[in-house]
């Protein structure tokens, strides 16, 4: 019985771990302004046409340039 609920801890853990650990490595190369879509943090600085979002929203400083009119909606198709 010991083992057994020493087992479930051990899965436990390491569910809470994973679950913890992924989203801080997806969000790590994702730039805050646009918070809905993961885009890289410029520099390389990027254009709509290479990117696969439309619409999103935009906050900040917009680094990328994506929201020209200021609207805060990036990438307007
Ligand atoms: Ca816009």
């Amino acid at each position: 019985m010991k083992r057994l609920l020493y087992f479930a801890l051990v899965i436990v853990s390491f569910v809470l771990f994973t679950v913890n650990v992924q989203p801080i490595q997806a969000q790590s190369n994702c730039d805050p302004s646009y918070p809905d879509v993961c885009i890289a943090p410029a520099p390389p600085d990027l254009d709509c046409d290479e990117i696969p979002y439309r619409n999103f929203r935009v906050v900040g400083g917009d680094p990328h340039g994506f929201d020209r009119d200021r609207d805060g909606i990036g990438c307007e198709s």
